[in-house]
């Protein structure tokens, strides 16, 4: 398997992340998204979303987005399971990681791709170009806000974004949380449900990956 991937952006750290739970270890490509490598037609051939991460597989299958490579993944290595085992364990962590995806990491993205100049007619991924709206930046730091709430009463309920054991929300979460310190954003120092389960994801190893 070889993992297309762009070490400092969140989307790919998901993938890295769900793969290093599995004990997986595949070839790495990197493709620099600073410099347009996502864009130029080597790279479309593979993803002409223009997006990483993307997962091939051996027999050169090419496999998009995280939720896919996640079902992939948990399909073909079951173990760990990170997807839930029961019907009511799987509902709760596409559930959860849904919207840590929407109200946590995408609002993050509004916030950076809306606002930061290096991502100038960069706004929304992909091969045209999108004008930033800098009034989406703003909507996007309220989110972030919002979502620190919503987490922080999630986790004051369970050890885990998704319920009793560590899953795909956690990664999705956790990536959410540490993206938004690129645009200074962090839960506030009263989310003490938040702290306790960030210092226990730094405690595994797949948090390095
Ligand atoms: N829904 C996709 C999102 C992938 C995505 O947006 N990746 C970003 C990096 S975080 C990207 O490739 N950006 C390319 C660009 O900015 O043009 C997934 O979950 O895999």
């Amino acid at each position: 398997m070889k993992l297309y991937d762009y070490t400092m952006a969140p989307s790919p750290r998901r993938a890295r992340m769900f793969l290093a739970e599995k004990g997986l270890e595949p070839e790495i490509v990197q493709v620099d998204l600073r410099a347009s490598a996502q864009l130029k037609p080597e790279f479309l051939a593979i993803n002409p979303q223009a997006t990483v991460p993307v997962l091939v597989l051996d027999d050169g299958q090419a496999i998009t987005e995280n939720l896919a490579i996640a079902a992939y993944l948990e399909a073909a290595y079951p173990e760990p399971p990170l997807l839930g085992t029961t019907p009511l364990e799987k509902a709760r962590v596409l559930q959860w990681n849904s919207r840590a995806e929407f109200e946590g990491l995408l609002a993050v993205a509004e916030v950076l791709r809306n606002g930061h100049p290096a991502f100038a007619k960069r706004a929304i991924t992909g091969t045209d170009d999108y004008e930033q709206i800098p009034q989406l930046a703003e909507r996007g730091r309220a989110r972030v806000g919002r979502f620190w709430g919503v987490l922080e009463q999630r986790l004051a309920q369970s050890p885990f974004v998704s319920g009793e054991r560590f899953g795909m929300a956690d990664i999705t979460a956790v990536v959410a949380v540490d993206f938004a310190k690129v645009v200074r954003l962090a839960p506030p120092e009263s989310c003490t449900s938040i702290r306790r389960w960030h210092e226990a994801m730094r405690a595994r190893p797949s948090y390095g990956a």
